[in-house]
């Protein structure tokens, strides 16, 4: 797999195509970057864009992680001292689920976004910006029913971040892409350049397919789950024996959760996938690719029950090393 292969696979989204392949020329330490609000423990939501660190790393990138202590004031996310708590445990897991340490840099945001001249820069770009701007970039991210003024800024803060850790790329999943689009815009008219930008896919809700995994509502898979606990929801997830499912009564669409993940989440781990079936069910199936396994369900040659067990097995192993982490730290 070339470097623009490795940077670019199982994106949903990179803008622009181009800008992506001039840094693919020369990724050795080229920088990208993820922020994230520190709240609660890792799930497999950011387990997304770290996988994509991860790749960044393989091609040659330095990572940084901004565990942003104040987004996540402003988005509501509790008191600075619960953040600031919750930031640390994060890096830590980070780290056990597989980010080379060496080469990730992790920064809070309250390192460098009280400072004056950050704080003249968010000024110049609120003086560009429209309310309602701000707050169409923040749809997918604000948390609460009514727009406060703390969620209008809080998108002019993440785009100047860009410029301020010196970023070559900036990572974020799909509901991030309207921060990123209003970053373009809006830099510019600060004499910043428009940053380069690359989105991660979204995760059905697990027991229905429809809309969108999130961490408030439904059911999600973090680093604090057990491997019982993991098995009960991975077998409850929706799982049609398709990679393109009905919509549902009501006419909505559906995605197969199941298939996502180990397309997003499983296979870039590990390079092969298998499959364990007692010989009388015609015994093991082992996949090299994502493509094979999503075919086999699709012909039914791979029945979902075992889909679902096996892809149980590897979240399990790619957590076990965050849960013991967690377990460690809370002892
Ligand atoms: N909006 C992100 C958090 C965040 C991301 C970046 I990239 C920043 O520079 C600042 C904040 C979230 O929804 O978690």
């Amino acid at each position: 797999m070339d470097a623009y292969e490795r940077i670019t696979r199982n994106a949903a989204e990179v803008v622009t195509e181009e800008e992506v392949e001039a840094l693919a020329e020369e990724p050795d330490g080229k920088r990208a970057y993820v922020g994230y609000e520190p709240s609660g423990v890792l799930h497999i939501g950011h387990l997304l864009t770290a996988n994509k660190l991860i790749d960044l790393q393989d091609a040659g990138f330095d990572v940084t992680i901004l565990l942003a202590d104040v987004h996540a004031y402003l988005n509501d996310k509790g008191s600075f001292e619960e953040i600031r708590e919750t930031a640390e445990r994060m890096q830590e897991q980070f780290l056990a689920y597989g980010l080379d340490a060496d080469a990730t840099q992790f920064r809070y945001g309250s390192e460098f976004q009280n400072d004056e001249a950050y704080v003249l820069d968010l000024h110049g770009l609120e003086r560009e910006t429209s309310i309602s701007r701000a707050e169409r970039a923040m749809s997918e991210i604000k948390s609460g029913e009514t727009a406060k003024v703390s969620q209008a800024v809080y998108p002019l803060m993440q785009a100047l971040d860009i410029e301020y850790l010196d970023v070559d790329l900036a990572i974020g999943g799909m509901e991030q892409r309207k921060v990123h689009m209003l970053a373009r815009d809006v830099l510019p008219k600060a004499d910043y350049e428009a940053p380069t930008c690359l989105h991660t896919p979204l995760i059905a809700d697990l027991e229905t397919g429809v809309g969108k995994m999130s961490s408030s509502e439904g059911t999600n898979i973090s680093m604090e789950d057990s491997a019982e606990e993991i098995e009960e929801k991975v077998n409850g997830a929706f799982c049609p024996p398709s990679a393109d499912p009905e919509p549902d009564d009501d006419g909505v669409e559906r995605e197969n959760p199941v298939l996502q993940i180990f397309e997003y989440h499983v296979f870039p781990r590990v390079d092969t996938v298998v499959v364990e079936r007692p010989d009388e069910y015609g015994g093991d199936l082992t996949y090299d690719s994502y493509a094979a396994l999503e075919a086999d369900l699709d012909s039914g040659d791979l029945h979902p029950a075992d889909a679902k067990s096996a892809l149980a097995d590897y979240l399990d192993d790619l957590i076990a090393p965050g849960r013991e982490r967690l377990r460690e730290l809370r002892a």
